[in-house]
């Protein structure tokens, strides 16, 4: 493996974690819990694992001896920041506690479980891996765990190498699978223990108990000094409007944290389009607005941040993509059969609703098209692949032609469309992000060795130096209500989407119209890895803000 120098320097990087975990523990029971809604449901159907109480770490004087623990450790979904670097920490933590522990990575994700492909994981060779970006050490995958037949072959291989613990490293759709199986090795008598970990740039896993997944920090920092440097860009050579897409799934925290850090002339926030119930032609509106205004300031240039998930809530959307998921699913090898698009497009508009048919056929083809591609293994659709950045370029296009024409526009404007997502999934984690990860790895290996389950790991109070976070666990099942998916009631863990009355989106909403009309940029740099602690150490101003 050739490394960069940067790499070589890093691999040295001591995570800072939090005092308790630095030497014996001791687990404080806090209050028991209940899920965030339809409590009975839940109860119902985790009779084993429902009303856990909150865990807390202290310091404990005792030297206490614990069994060694075979492990077995799956990363899910999209990568993020500081994958590794949970593993390090769990295997550090493992080791730690009986140097005659084990730890095994399933491979490619949770395909690897059920097929039982593995590799043990030596100190060799999570060496190569300490502090680093990416999920290469054992693969990520997006299968679901959901049918018994998969719980009863997860069974049959751990019981095959021996495996009493399983860590789940993943999004809200994992750790709900983590805590399905967790529930269903109790019941069976298994002796398997089963603790999640929040992962997901999105950042929208997240409670009061569980103040941000790991990756968001990173990731949204890796697009924000790419967003400074457009902005830099815009205004030296004042002739483009650039219209940023950010991922981040359904939530806009991404968006909204950007914006935050970059300070630029816009920024839709999906959760607000939703709650004013907008239509895309508002959205569009809303932009032409700032670019009418500035132009009359002489300002033909500027930036506008989109995430992802917008047309999702954009509530005519919402209904059609809800109508499309039920329609492909229902009339998949009709649909696939079909030679070209135009053919797919008329044969499904001919079965939406006449409402949704009407919006449908409204859209440019090229973007019609891009809402019939396949859904994901959760029946998400694939927002990434969505070009909305284009889709309001081409509209805000449309409407300052027609204002030109009325004599109510007389400036320019030309569009530059990026996509930021994949650039920030696998980059080398913040000294936060590093900190975080492989002390949320070692809370993972005392949960195990007290023999707890159905817990996710959690490291709180990180707005405070490391020294002073608090490590822990929270029941999986409090963070669950019901919800449909497929058609059918299902038991999920509540997606955390941006909060109109939190703190963030209050911020952004007291400066918006400054930044929209007064050029405001911030430009942050590339993350910085060694140096001053308030360059190299800072949360994101989201967790800042809300804690
Ligand atoms: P997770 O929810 O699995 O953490 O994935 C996050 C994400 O990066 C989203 O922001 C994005 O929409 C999606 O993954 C893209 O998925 P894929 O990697 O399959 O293209």
């Amino acid at each position: 493996m050739i490394k960069s120098p940067l790499q070589i320097a890093r691999e040295k990087y001591v995570p800072k974690v939090p005092a308790a975990l630095k030497g014996s523990v001791k687990i404080v029971e806090g209050r028991k819990t209940q899920s965030v809604a339809d409590q009975s449901d839940i109860e119902k159907m985790f009779p084993n694992t429902y009303g856990l109480p909150l865990l807390s770490f202290e310091t404990d004087g005792s030297e206490k001896k614990y069994p060694a623990q075979k492990v077995g450790v799956i990363l899910s979904g999209g990568q993020a920041p500081g994958g590794h670097n949970v593993i390090s920490g769990l295997f550090d933590g493992l080791k730690r506690l009986n140097d005659d522990s084990k730890l095994y990575g399933f491979l490619g994700g949770p395909s690897g479980l059920i097929d039982n492909e593995y590799k043990e994981l030596t100190s060799d060779i999570i060496a190569h891996y300490r502090n680093t970006g990416g999920f290469d050490i054992i693969g990520s995958g997006r299968t679901k765990l959901e049918e018994e037949a998969q719980f009863d072959k997860a069974l049959e291989n751990c019981k095959k190498l021996g495996i009493n613990a399983l860590v789940i490293i993943g999004g809200d759709d994992s750790n709900t699978n983590a805590a399905v199986l967790a529930e269903y090795f109790v019941a069976k008598g298994a002796g398997i223990q089963v603790i999640g970990v929040p992962k997901t740039i999105d950042g929208d896993l997240k409670t009061e108990m569980i103040e941000t997944s790991f990756g968001f920090d990173t990731a949204c920092k890796v697009y924000s000094e790419l967003i400074g440097n457009i902005q830099r860009d815009a205004n030296s050579a004042r002739k483009y409007y650039h219209f940023i897409k950010l991922m981040g799934r359904s939530a806009s925290h991404i968006a909204l944290e950007c914006a935050l850090q970059t300070q630029p002339n816009i920024a839709i926030i999906s959760e607000e389009v939703e709650a004013k119930n907008m239509t895309l032609d508002d959205v569009v509106d809303q932009i032409v607005e700032v670019v009418v205004k500035r132009a009359e300031n002489g300002d033909n240039f500027g930036s506008v941040l989109i995430p992802e998930g917008l047309v999702e809530f954009i509530p005519a959307m919402k209904s059609l993509i809800s109508e499309l998921n039920d329609l492909l699913a229902k009339y998949e090898s009709e649909v696939n059969a079909l030679e070209s698009n135009k053919e797919r497009r008329d044969f499904v508009a001919a079965k939406l609703s006449k409402e949704s048919a009407e919006v449908f056929t409204h859209l440019p083809g090229s973007f019609a098209n891009q809402l019939l591609l396949d859904r994901d293994p959760h029946g998400n659709v694939q927002v990434s692949m969505i070009e909305t950045e284009k889709l309001l370029i081409d509209m805000v296009k449309t409407k300052v032609k027609k204002l030109k024409k009325e004599g109510k526009f007389n400036g320019k404007f030309k569009g530059q469309a990026h996509f930021f997502g994949y650039e920030g999934r696998c980059a080398a984690p913040t000294n936060f992000d590093a900190d975080y990860t492989y002390s949320l790895g070692n809370t993972a290996a005392i949960l195990i060795a007290e023999g707890k389950t159905g817990y996710m790991a959690a490291v709180r109070n990180l707005k405070a130096p490391a020294d002073e976070w608090i490590a822990g666990g929270v029941p999986i099942t409090s963070m669950m209500n019901m919800e449909r998916r497929h058609g059918a009631m299902k038991p999920v863990i509540r997606k955390a989407l941006v909060k109109l009355d939190g703190k963030p989106f209050g911020k952004f909403a007291d400066n918006r119209e400054d930044w929209a009309m007064n050029t405001r940029y911030v430009y942050p740099g590339p993350i910085q890895y060694f140096g001053p602690k308030e360059v190299c150490d800072l949360p994101s101003k989201t967790l800042e803000l809300e804690r």
